[in-house]
């Protein structure tokens, strides 16, 4: 039965459905990203993107870095359709163009895509009257260190009429938390893989959500989150932004080599 998460006035804030992986998707929210670490390469600090093929980018990438630091988590990018031209831009926080050229065409993964088609017939049979879905995150927290701190998904490069759809993945599971702007807790529970978190942009932006860190989890776990982009990018100008922000990190490293810091 959905639970609706509501603020302190009352108003509803996000939407959470169980077994919505298995009931509305078809798939097992336990074994996704076991499937996809099975079928797809990992690129670390010092390993090349390979420009339009599936993969996943660990957080110690620094075109996923966030000022410099490691990230604890591990991505994948999909969006619906070509990109060998244009790519779908979701600039979240620390966003970096380098990251860009690791967004694929669902079409190269078959059980994203099923998904991903199934996530669309449910958006589009619902009385929601929203946009569909045309690009998805997948996320990797190999342990309880891995998470993701409270933040509000930022709302320029979303359509304004959409929603913001989490599916958790396992096989572990973990806390879930949302936050009303002055901090108030509002919803800190554990969620079961297969489990969505429902939320319009707008309730989005009256919230913060995270995963915390969890010291005993030892299982993998993750999510899949579906968007609806309207920022769009050439692949030419995306690329040239990406060398950009590359030579000023080179810089960056050659000024504290000279600095011997
Ligand atoms: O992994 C999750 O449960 C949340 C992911 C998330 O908040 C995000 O990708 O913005």
């Amino acid at each position: 039965m959905t639970l609706f998460i509501r603020n302190r006035s009352g108003e509803v804030v996000a939407e959470l459905i169980p077994n919505f992986a298995t009931e509305v998707l078809g798939f097992d929210p336990r074994t996704l990203i076991g499937e996809l670490n099975d079928g797809y390469p990992v690129r670390e600090d010092g390993d090349a993107i390979v420009p339009g093929e599936p993969q996943w980018v660990h957080g110690s990438h620094p075109n996923l870095n966030y000022r410099g630091n490691q990230l604890r988590r591990t991505k994948m990018w999909f969006q619906t359709g070509s990109t060998k031209k244009r790519v779908r831009v979701y600039s979240y926080t620390g966003f970096q163009y380098g990251v860009l050229a690791a967004q694929f065409d669902v079409q190269k993964v078959p059980i994203l895509e099923e998904i991903t088609t199934r996530y669309n017939e449910w958006i589009s049979s619902s009385s929601r009257n929203i946009p569909l879905a045309n690009h998805g995150i997948v996320t990797r927290y190999e342990d309880g260190n891995d998470n993701i701190g409270m933040h509000f998904d930022k709302a320029a490069s979303m359509d304004a009429n959409s929603v913001i759809c989490v599916v958790k993945l396992g096989p572990g599971s973990r806390r879930f938390r949302i936050e009303d702007l002055e901090g108030t807790v509002l919803f800190d529970r554990v969620v079961r893989a297969g489990t969505a978190i429902v939320m319009s942009v707008e309730q989005n932006l009256k919230t913060r959500h995270g995963v915390p860190v969890c010291e005993n989890c030892r299982e993998e776990s993750g999510s899949l989150v579906f968007r609806t982009i309207v920022r769009e990018d050439s692949v030419a100008e995306a690329s040239k932004r990406a060398a950009k922000t590359e030579l000023a990190r080179e810089e960056r490293k050659r000024a504290r080599l000279v600095d011997g810091k």
